[in-house]
């Protein structure tokens, strides 16, 4: 059973060699996907590679993509024929220690998302103000694309069995920010894969800025919902 971490990265030079070594503590081959971040976490990485065999790093040079990153490392994963592939932030809101958890429900469907939202989940350091903001926006998210049974559909926190990527037309999957995910999601509830949820606990960023000040990442996500549930073969 072949299992693959993809990180995508950009300007998280604090966060990164704390969450690649607790994963290599977990046995895991990962894969950093940096977007020429100026902060150096580029080099960082290309020095854990050199440290570790298990670390592979993309450096892309195209125009910056949080989106596009996650599908060059759904690409990789599956050229290089992993069966699992789990996908994570890297600032440490994701807890490495819960991947294990992914790794057992995987066996019984083929998407695993980790949810900010059901019983037993926790944030840890969220203002309301965001907690009512991420909440709202899932709401609005799952009620739209009627993804039964699913609360945290933007959840960046994931595993997939390798057959729901190949699956999946990955060049439809070709947005900026999170409307990549929501998209993932609808594409392969509607092609009738098991979708799992599984309670997290989300800490709040500690180091490091977000990348999701722009409200272009919320309107992207908002209108690609919005079109996803109205317009035919998008
Ligand atoms: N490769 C790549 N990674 C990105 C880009 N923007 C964000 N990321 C990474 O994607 C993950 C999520 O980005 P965050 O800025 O933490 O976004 P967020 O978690 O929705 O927002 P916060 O709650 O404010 O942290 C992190 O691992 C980022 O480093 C990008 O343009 N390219
Ligand atoms: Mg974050």
């Amino acid at each position: 059973m072949k299992i693959l971490v993809i990180i995508p990265t950009y300007n998280e030079k604090e966060n990164i060699q704390k969450l690649v070594e607790k994963i290599l503590n977990l046995n895991l081959n990962l894969l950093i996907v940096d977007d020429n971040s100026p902060d150096g976490t580029g080099e960082i990485a290309d020095e854990l590679a050199r440290m570790y065999s298990q670390v592979k790093i993309i450096h892309r040079q195209d125009e910056r993509s949080e989106g596009l990153s996650r599908r060059d490392g759904y690409r990789y994963a599956l050229t290089y024929d992993y069966d699992y592939i789990l996908e994570m932030d890297a600032d440490l809101s994701h807890n490495p220690e819960e991947i294990p958890k992914f790794l057992q429900q995987i066996r019984e469907c083929d998407v695993v998302i980790g949810s900010r939202f059901i019983s037993g989940s926790k944030q840890v350091g969220r203002s309301i103000f965001r907690r009512l903001g991420s909440r709202l926006a899932n709401f609005y998210i799952c009620k739209m694309l009627k993804i039964e049974n699913i609360r945290d559909c933007a959840s960046g926190y994931r595993c997939y069995r390798r057959e729901v990527l190949e699956k999946i037309n990955l060049n439809d999957i070709n947005f900026t920010g999170p409307a990549s995910l929501i998209k993932l999601l609808f594409k392969g509830y509607e092609l009738g894969f098991k979708i799992k949820e599984i309670p997290i606990t989300y800490w709040e960023r500690k180091f490091g800025r977000s990348k999701k000040n722009s409200p272009w990442f919320i309107i992207e996500a908002l209108w690609t919902v919005f079109k996803l549930r109205f317009a035919k073969n998008l």
